[in-house]
């Protein structure tokens, strides 16, 4: 097979399939087969503002002065609380970069930059690569849309390839129609009880089958957006007539093409779900795949509701949530918030009438932003039960470490906020059933088209004092020594690692930032890699799953941890890890993580890297441990430069 540049192999299976489809016409460089390293051409960008600040400071240090992409958005979604002058520094340096680069800027108060670009930019057929793990969002309008940290996305907006193993894909087959009260959620949250925070790994969730048709775009992009629970490169739905509806209605039906997977499709793995006997479902606390029944929790009070994030605060969602609020109150002794996903949500919901429903029956209605998903407000209070249609639920992240968060559907939401305690949605009637009006309305007002290119010279790029430049780091030693700094479980969090909430606003100041690395699971993690001068991380499975703020490797690297030791990793983070320098190393034999403790003098040879098996000492036991590792020959370059920009920097001059 070929593109007009680029011949390659592919799988037959992958042929077949929707992902492979797209996929084949965007290959630049390698062979599309499970495992193997392909390069694939990127049609458009979007970062946001927790990301993006660094992503475009990293763009400058690599000096891409333009963007090559078809589209480029940066969008203002998760810092738009302004409490003293960081955030509004940042939206200005933003909104600077953005005129001078050539970038669509969406502007705070616009919305969640996966919704936004969902109505507005996303298209069947192209790929997206974005700065944020919820991108895969535009995959329920048939896009390939990944996440991944804001280095790679700066060198797709300057026209480089993104990098990525070849997926397998994995079939989500439908069948039947889901009945009143259960969601679409209820379909995300039933994959995640089956297949973990981790069973997505290197996988494509590709959904097909006679139920897909029952489902609307909306619906669709609630389950691909939370497939980025399951750790999976991205998930995809085909682009049918469902899909030309949608555009229709968001305005721009001539973006429609038809992509379906081939009759005789053979997915690499199938996981079946009939939607008619499907239950309504939730996460407990603290992690997206700890699924149960409804059912099974009933009775537990709850003292706040929040509806919104990139996964539930669509059109329908929220016209959903006001034809069950409508002539009713909300539950005394409860707080319930609604962020709409985008300004035109909510300007479609007030001409419809729905957002009165919404205020008379005592709901906030907060900004169009992440709010209180990245803890931004809304932090429950101590112990507090709070119920969410949002997509992560790890410890702290709301704000409070002792609150109980559930993830639900709308509908569980609403049900919940009414009775002030768990509650099955199918107890409240079959009002959720109401056809979604047909006057969604895509407005502009807050979106700033890109300057034409003639008068892009004369901008001035402003920057706050808050906004610090990057360092180049020096290049990997030949022998890594030092001591373990820290010693972590299972399903580390990016979270974990860089906590977001109050010290969002740190997102441009590596050096402020990186005192509160590892903060949640160990707050002496600072001063000790500080004393310690760096080392070594010994972490267990799926280290680094969750957001993908590059900051989780960045701030270690500026802590200069030389290397993370894991069972494995989550996708984006050991993607990160390489672009900043850490080497991302696996055990040979995973019980070996148990003859390493805290404080332990490691070493290392890093020549051995080139061999993908390497001897750790443990100078501390007298041990040899075995290590292996799933860097390329470029990435093994790299991570010996010190990271992406400094080999850039120090390749172009020579050194
Ligand atoms: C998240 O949901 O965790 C975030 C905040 O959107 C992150 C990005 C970030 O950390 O800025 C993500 O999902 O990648
Ligand atoms: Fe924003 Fe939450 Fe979506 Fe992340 S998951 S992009 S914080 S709404």
């Amino acid at each position: 097979m070929s593109t007009h540049t680029h011949n390659f192999e592919i799988d037959p299976k992958i042929k077949k399939t929707v992902a492979g489809k797209i996929l084949m016409k965007h290959i630049v460089s390698g062979d599309l087969i499970p495992g193997q390293k392909i390069g694939i051409k990127i049609d458009q960008t979007l970062t946001q503002d927790a990301t993006g600040t660094m992503a475009y400071l990293q763009q400058e240090a690599l000096g891409i002065h333009k963007a090559k992409t078809e589209i480029s958005v940066s969008y203002i979604d998760h810092n738009t609380l302004k409490q003293d002058f960081k955030n509004a520094d940042d939206h200005v340096f933003l909104q600077s970069v953005a005129a001078k680069y050539g970038l669509v800027l969406s502007k705070a108060g616009n919305g969640i930059c996966h919704q936004v670009h969902l109505e507005r930019y996303a298209k069947p057929g192209k790929t997206l690569l974005g700065s944020d793990s919820h991108t895969p969002t535009a995959g329920g309008i048939g896009s390939i849309a990944i996440g991944a940290g804001g280095l790679d996305v700066a060198l797709a907006i300057g026209g480089r390839a993104f990098f990525t193993k070849t997926p397998e894909i994995i079939g989500v087959k439908l069948t039947g129609k889901l009945p009143p009260m259960v969601a679409a959620k209820d379909v995300i949250l039933e994959v995640l009880r089956r297949i973990s925070v981790k069973g997505g790994v290197g996988k494509i969730l590709e959904y097909f089958g006679p139920g897909v048709k029952t489902l609307t775009v909306p619906e669709r992009a609630t389950i691909t957006n939370m497939g980025a629970e399951t750790g999976a490169t991205t998930s995809i739905f085909p682009s049918d007539e469902i899909t030309k509806e949608a555009l229709k209605e968001f305005g721009r039906e001539d973006d429609w093409v038809e992509i379906i997977a081939d009759e005789d499709v053979i997915y690499h793995q199938v996981i079946e779900i009939n939607l008619t006997s499907l239950v309504p479902m939730i996460a407990k606390p603290h992690s997206p795949d700890n699924v149960v029944a409804v059912k099974e929790v009933e009775g537990i009070k709850v003292g706040q509701v929040c509806i919104g994030s990139c996964t539930n605060s669509s059109y329908k969602d929220l016209v959903t949530a006001a034809n069950m609020l409508k002539g009713k109150r909300v539950k005394q002794n409860l707080s319930l918030t609604i962020s709409p996903g985008s300004m035109s949500v909510y300007y479609s919901m007030a001409e419809s009438g729905h957002l009165a429903d919404l205020i008379g029956a005592g709901a906030r209605i907060l900004e169009c932003a992440c709010g209180p998903c990245i803890g931004q407000g809304q932090a429950p209070r101590t112990d507090g039960v709070s119920i969410r249609t949002f997509n992560r639920n790890f410890k702290g992240r709301s704000g409070t470490p002792s609150a109980q968060v559930y993830l639900s559907s709308v509908e569980t939401a609403v049900a919940c906020a009414l009775t002030g305690e768990i509650t099955d949605p199918r107890r409240m009637g079959e009002l959720s059933d109401v056809p979604t009006p047909k006057n969604f309305k895509n407005k502009s007002a807050l979106i700033v088209e890109p300057l034409p290119e003639e008068d892009r010279a004369r901008v001035e790029i402003v920057r706050g004092p808050n906004i610090r430049p990057i360092e180049v780091n020096d290049n990997l030693p030949e022998m890594a020594t030092g001591e373990v700094i820290l010693k972590v479980g299972n399903d580390i969090t990016t979270d974990h690692i860089m906590p977001a909430g109050v010290y969002l606003p740190l997102r441009s100041n590596v050096p402020e930032y990186s005192k509160h690395v590892f903060e949640p699971v160990d707050s002496k993690f600072y001063e000790r890699a500080k004393e310690k001068n760096g080392g070594f991380i010994i972490a267990g499975e799926n280290y680094g799953q969750g957001s993908s703020r590059e900051h989780a490797a960045l701030c270690p690297s500026y802590l200069k941890v030389k290397a993370v030791i894991a069972k494995d990793f989550a996708r984006i983070h050991l993607a990160n890890l390489i672009n900043f320098g850490i080497m991302p190393l696996t055990f040979e034999n995973k019980s070996d993580y148990d003859k390493i403790e805290m404080g332990d003098q490691l070493e290392l040879d890093t020549k051995e890297l080139d061999n993908h098996r390497l001897m750790l000492k443990n100078i501390t036991k007298k041990t040899q441990i075995p290590l292996t590792h799933s860097m390329s020959a470029v990435d093994i370059e790299t991570v010996r430069y010190g990271g992406e920009i400094a080999k850039i920097n120090k390749q172009s001059k020579g050194i």
